[in-house]
């Protein structure tokens, strides 16, 4: 039955029918035919190459030891003990954030954009790709193009002539979608020279039971089902496709790497810089407050007992409750009583590395991340799995690869969440679950409404006089829903910014049923008086300067709507019905905000 195969192909499977793969060709000869026996021998050679450390075989051991390792309830972190590190906490308006904000800003344009989008967003339950969803409603711009205008700000004022790089992590899942969404906006206005998109491997073989056993499709035993590896895959690719080496002799400096949905992503980047650069750090993670049992990882600083060894690590969130509890936090994972958050700060996978030593880091060690499996069991002993599971990795266990006097050169920059934090990941009925917990629901409504509260923040805290909305309950999601105010990264990439585009900030009023849109690095708004809708809309070069203007006028509204058949307005729960808007707009083309 192997007469068909290649040579190579023969060997593999001889070799999976040795490590206890047999099942997967249980049908060879009879029920099969050629063409679907080659069509899994290659498939498995295909798993066979993409898999780093040790082709499938190297799979399947490593699986074996982790399942074994999982029954047993053996800790990963056996013999380190957490306790909370120490890091950078900055406040938005002191003066510590604005000198660190402004020693980071010239190095803006040093850096390298890492986007990774290959997740399917199977918590959202939306059909399409995440980068692809509106940020905001007000003006529709979708993360991918939000991403884009940010980079191209930065490169245009911090740039000195360079163009900035984004490389784009795609998968099976999201690589033909996300690249026909940049060709059909002409890549947002970037040089398609730019942007890499480096795509992760069909995914790692699903496995059925604690022998690691390969899980063929159900209606298709010529397939064998895959899952993917998990975001840790993005340094091995980095570093496979020459893209760390490349920007290093291109004269990037920094690398960054961000998530698909977080509209507040890039608030707080150079103030990351301003850490890094002034603490000299090989990677620096941009930390929140966590509530306890936030699905969000906990930074800690780990030492082992018995060699006295450090490292400062993300410990995710489904480890970090066992973790506490076999060092003696008997009560696990809970709040600090006095601050009503997790001592320890939350990772939110914002990640700012040194690119030469990361380089230096990924030509030693491949960039291959550690694995972890997480099956679910059905059965008392652990031996019956609910689904099939697989091995993964993450992007924030980076520090692991990192030796001797580098690995001290990790650390942290905290700033609240209502600055830096609303990733779009959970469908409503969950976000609504979590929310009265006290959570972040981390549904759409809250992203939107989220970046809307960041840009307020920003102006209350220069001065401007905003109003604050009441909330709303929108498919039983609570947010504030506004003012809506969007300034576009060409008018203000950063706080620091805020100030040459609102110069008075005493002179400008925004009721709380407004919108407020402002697109261009020459826009100045001086004096307003704002209860309505205003677009300020103005051309690379074209300077408009708002004075003295009162607008007054009806605005655009939400109306409650969560039974749309459009994913988009129904996974929010509303849509804007535009009554009416004032706009101040100086082009030199067609081109439009909306
Ligand atoms: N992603 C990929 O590109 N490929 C993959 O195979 C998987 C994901 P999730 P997760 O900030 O809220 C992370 O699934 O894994 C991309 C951190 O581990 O949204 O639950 C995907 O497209 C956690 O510590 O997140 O949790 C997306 O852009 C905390 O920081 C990104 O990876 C948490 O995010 C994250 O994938 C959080």
């Amino acid at each position: 039955s192997l007469t068909v195969l290649s040579d190579p192909q023969k060997a593999l499977v001889r070799k999976l029918c040795s490590l206890g793969q047999s099942h997967l060709f249980a049908k060879w000869p009879c029920n099969t035919s050629p063409t679907s026996r080659r069509k899994l021998a290659t498939q498995l050679q295909e798993l066979d190459e993409a898999y780093a450390d040790g082709g499938l075989e190297g799979y399947i051991n490593n699986a074996k030891r982790l399942l074994s390792d999982s029954r047993e309830g053996v800790n990963p972190l056996e013999g380190w003990e957490p306790s909370v590190p120490e890091g950078e906490r900055f406040d938005l308006g002191t003066k510590e954030f604005e000198e660190t904000e402004s020693a980071g800003r010239p190095e803006l344009g040093k850096v390298g954009f890492v986007l990774v989008a290959g997740g399917l967003g199977e918590r959202l339950g939306y059909s399409s790709i995440k980068v692809g969803l509106p940020t905001e409603m007000a003006t529709e711009t979708c993360y991918l193009q939000y991403y884009i205008e940010y980079i191209l700000a930065v490169q245009v004022k911090y740039g000195e002539g360079k163009r900035l790089p984004l490389c784009i992590m795609t998968s099976g899942d999201t690589n033909e979608k996300t690249a026909k969404l940049l060709r059909k906006n002409n890549y947002f206005g970037m040089q398609k020279s730019q942007i890499t998109i480096v795509q992760q491997g069909q995914g790692v073989p699903a496995l059925m039971d604690n022998n690691a056993k390969m899980v063929l499709e159900e209606n298709d035993s010529s397939k064998i089902v895959t899952k993917p590896h998990g975001h840790g895959d993005v340094h091995a690719l980095l570093y496979t496709h020459g893209v760390a080496k490349r920007w290093l002799s291109d004269g990037i400096e920094w690398l960054t790497l961000f998530q698909d949905t977080n509209g507040l992503a890039f608030h707080t980047l150079p103030l990351m810089l301003g850490v890094s650069k002034k603490l000299d750090l090989i990677m620096n993670s941009l930390a929140v407050p966590r509530k306890a049992k936030q699905a969000i990882g906990g930074i800690a600083k780990l030492k082992h007992q018995t060699t006295g060894e450090y490292k400062t690590l993300n410990v995710e969130y489904n480890q970090l409750d066992p973790l506490l509890r076999a060092t003696g936090n008997l009560d696990g994972d809970v709040n600090d009583e006095k601050t009503g958050y997790s001592p320890f700060p939350g990772n939110i996978n914002q990640l700012l590395f040194k690119l030469d030593a990361y380089s230096d880091a990924l030509n030693r060690t491949k960039g291959l991340m550690p694995e972890f499996v997480n099956p679910k069991y059905k059965d008392d002993a652990k031996t019956v799995f609910k689904k099939p599971t697989r091995l993964e990795c993450m992007m924030q266990d980076f520090p692991t690869i990192l030796e001797g006097e580098d690995a001290k050169r990790v650390g942290f920059t905290s700033v609240s969440a209502d600055l830096c934090f609303s990733p779009v990941k959970n469908a409503t009925s969950d976000g609504a679950e979590l929310q009265a917990q006290n959570t972040q629901p981390g549904t759409a409504a809250s992203g939107e409404a989220d970046q809307f509260g960041a840009v307020r923040k920003i102006l209350v805290s220069l001065g401007c006089h905003v109003e604050t909305a009441s909330e709303e309950t929108y498919a039983g999601i609570q947010v504030v829903p506004g003012p809506a105010i969007v300034i576009k990264p060409n008018a203000a990439c950063c706080p620091g910014e805020y100030h040459r585009l609102f110069p008075t900030p005493d002179k400008v009023k925004i009721s709380a049923n407004s919108t407020l849109i402002v697109r261009g690095s020459e826009v100045t708004i001086e004096s307003l008086d704002l209860d309505g809708t205003l677009v300020v809309d103005a051309d690379e070069n074209k300077s408009i300067v708002v004075k003295d203007k009162i607008v007054k006028n009806e605005g655009w509204v939400k109306v409650a709507d969560d039974s749309s058949d459009d994913e988009i307005i129904k996974m929010r729960g509303y849509y804007i019905l535009r009554k009416e808007a004032d706009w101040i707009e100086e082009k030199n083309n067609s081109c439009a905000i909306l």
